[in-house]
């Protein structure tokens, strides 16, 4: 486990950043990852993230010496389940599922992972993680076997943030699940960005204007993933975007 504070700080210092998330189980192709890869290099995104919820040891770590190798984006894991941790990576989100009440998810897979985490050379940012209902049944919900919570619930959403920062969270992750219809409301991040934690929020981001809108809202970074997935173009609009109004 790394002191080192080096990914967190990055991801606090600045709003609007980008995050392209690979799910391993979908990397099958090595040729397809590695041209993906270049194109995201060629955006100039901020991070990859890695993770996914049914995803196998073998397929993860595969997938993050892939990217370790051919990339100089910083490597953070976004861990579906305790087997997805690897010291290849630059950093882990250590999430806690806190919008659920199912306690693997809160603390069972933590204990299972952290003899081996704390021996890694990687930055462990403990992260409170929030499930949003995107109007449609997500793998993640179903996987963690919780409900999350509905999009116009603010002051709901508000006091899991705020519970999630007193427990000494230092990140709060926003997900509206994989393949969202709807993405979380700008409105939630505003208000949740009046609260002094870092924002990550992913789930149903497809186009440059949900981009804009989310990061103009105060998120720190916004997650693509089943866009890029679809359409490598996709990754055009994200660099002009990156050039524009980002960086
Ligand atoms: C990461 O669940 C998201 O937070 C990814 O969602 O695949 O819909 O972009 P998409």
């Amino acid at each position: 486990m790394l002191n080192s504070q080096e990914i967190y700080k990055h991801i606090a210092g600045r709003k609007g950043q980008i995050a392209i998330l690979i799910d391993p189980e979908k990397c099958s192709d090595t040729e397809k990852l590695l041209d993906l890869i270049k194109k995201v290099e060629f955006a100039n995104v901020d991070y990859f993230f890695v993770g996914g919820s049914t995803v196998t040891r073998e397929e993860f770590v595969k997938t993050v010496s892939i990217l370790k190798k051919h990339s100089r984006i910083p490597l953070v894991i976004f861990p579906g389940a305790s087997h997805q941790v690897s010291p290849d990576a630059d950093a882990i989100l250590y999430l806690s599922l806190i919008s659920g009440r199912n306690p693997d998810y809160l603390i069972g897979h933590h204990v299972q992972s952290a003899n081996e985490v704390f021996e890694m050379d990687i930055e462990v940012i403990p992260t409170g993680y929030i499930l949003i209902d995107g109007g449609t049944n997500s793998s993640v919900a179903y996987v963690s076997q919780t409900s999350p919570i509905p999009n116009d619930k603010a002051s709901i959403i508000l006091s899991t943030a705020k519970a999630g920062m007193l427990q000494g969270k230092k990140i709060t992750y926003l997900d509206a699940g994989s393949g969202a219809i709807n993405h979380v409301p700008s409105a939630v991040i505003q208000q949740l960005s009046e609260l002094d934690t870092p924002i990550i929020v992913g789930g149903g981001i497809r186009s440059r204007d949900h981009i804009v809108d989310l990061a103009k809202a105060g998120a720190n970074v916004v997650v693509i993933g089943n866009k890029v997935e679809e359409d490598l173009d996709f990754l055009l609009d994200v660099k002009s975007y990156i050039e524009n109004f980002s960086k």
